[in-house]
C-alpha cells in the first residue's frame, strides 16, 4: 500500500491510501502509551478521516510490533488525571485530564468502520480503545487485558459494559478482577477479536478486510454501525441514528420540495409523494 502521510503531529502518524486512513500511535518507547497531547492529535486525525469523503475505512494501530497501546502514560499521571506538557493551559492550572474518554466516544460516533490492528499489547486504556473499535485484527503476538485494579485505575464506561457486551458478563468480570493477560487465540475464542494472523501478514490482512468493506454501500455501513451502537449507547445512540435518518430524509425529493417551496414563497406540493404503508 502506498501510504501518503499528512498532518503535523508529534505523537501520531496520519496516512491515507486507496480510500483507507491509517492512524498510528507513535510512542513505541512507552509501548504507545498515550498522554493528553496524543489524544488531541488522535481526535484531530479521526476528524480528518471522518471529513475526507475519499476515506471509507479507518485503521487504528500502534507503531512497531510490541504494542498497539498500553493505555494512559503512568509517568505523567497526576493526582486527578494525565498531565500535559508545560504549554497545556489546563496542566498549567495544575489540573489533569482523562481525555481518552472523548476519543472513545468519537470512535463510536464516527460513521465509518474503524478497524483496530493489534500487534503486541492492547492493555489498560489501550485495551478499551480496541474494544471501542468496530473490528479488531490481531497478530499472533498480540496480548490483551485490563490492568486498572493493579495500577489504581478503572474504566467504568465502555471499558466495562461494552466489554461485557462483547465477551459476556462472567468473562468481563474475570478480565477486570484478575487483570490477567490473554493471548490472541484466547481473545479470538471469546469474541474479543475478529481474526488472528501471523505478525508479518497483519497489515496485509487488515487492508484486505478494509478493501472488502470499501466495496460495500457506504450509507448501508453507516446505518448498520449506528444501528448496532444505538442499543448500547441509549439516548446518545438514538441521537446519532436520528441524525442519520434526517440526513437520508434531506436527500429525498419530498424533503427538498419543502425547502424549495419555502424559498419560492409558495405552498409545498407534498400531495405528489406517496403515503407509504
Ligand atoms: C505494556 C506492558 C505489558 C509491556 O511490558 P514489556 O515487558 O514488554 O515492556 P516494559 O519494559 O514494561 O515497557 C517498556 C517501556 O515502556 C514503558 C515502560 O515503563 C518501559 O520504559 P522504561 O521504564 O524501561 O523507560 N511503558 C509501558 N507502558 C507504559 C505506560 N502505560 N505508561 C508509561 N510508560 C509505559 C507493560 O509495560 C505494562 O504493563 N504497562 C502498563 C500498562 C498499564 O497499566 N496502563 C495503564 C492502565 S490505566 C489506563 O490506561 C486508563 C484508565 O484505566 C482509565 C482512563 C484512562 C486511562
Amino acid at each position: 500500500v502506498n501510504w501518503q502521510r499528512s498532518g503535523e503531529y508529534a505523537d501520531i502518524i496520519y496516512e491515507t491510501a486507496e480510500g483507507i486512513a491509517k492512524i498510528t500511535i507513535n510512542r513505541p518507547e512507552r509501548r504507545n502509551a498515550f498522554r493528553p497531547q496524543t489524544l488531541f492529535e488522535l481526535q484531530d486525525a479521526f476528524n480528518a478521516a471522518r471529513d475526507d469523503s475519499e476515506v471509507g475505512v479507518i485503521i487504528f494501530t500502534g507503531a512497531g510490533d510490541q504494542a498497539f497501546c498500553s493505555g494512559g502514560d503512568q509517568k505523567i499521571r497526576g493526582d486527578d488525571g494525565y498531565v500535559g506538557a508545560a504549554d497545556d493551559p489546563v496542566a498549567r492550572q495544575g489540573i489533569g485530564r482523562l481525555n481518552v474518554l472523548d476519543l472513545q466516544v468519537q470512535i463510536r460516533r464516527l460513521p465509518k468502520p474503524v478497524v483496530c490492528m493489534v500487534a503486541g499489547y492492547a492493555i489498560g486504556g489501550g485495551h478499551v480503545l480496541h474494544v471501542c473499535c468496530d473490528l479488531t485484527i490481531a497478530a499472533d503476538n498480540a496480548r490483551f487485558g485490563q490492568t486498572g485494579p493493579k495500577v489504581g485505575s478503572f474504566d467504568g464506561g465502555y471499558g466495562s459494559w461494552l466489554l461485557a457486551q462483547t465477551v459476556g458478563l462472567k468473562k468481563a468480570r474475570e478480565i477486570w478482577y484478575l487483570c490477567r493477560q490473554y493471548s490472541a487465540e484466547e481473545a479470538r475464542e471469546m469474541g474479543l477479536v475478529n481474526t488472528v494472523v501471523p505478525l508479518e501478514r497483519l497489515e496485509e490482512e487488515t487492508v484486505t478486510w478494509a478493501r472488502e468493506m470499501l466495496e460495500k454501500s457506504p450509507l448501508a455501513l453507516r446505518m448498520v454501525k449506528g444501528a448496532i451502537n444505538t442499543v448500547s449507547d441509549g439516548a446518545a445512540g438514538m441521537q446519532q441514528f436520528a441524525g442519520d435518518a434526517t440526513m437520508l430524509y434531506y436527500m429525498s425529493e419530498e424533503a427538498q420540495e419543502g425547502r424549495e417551496a419555502f424559498k419560492e414563497k409558495r405552498r409545498p406540493e407534498f400531495d405528489r409523494f406517496p403515503r407509504r404503508p
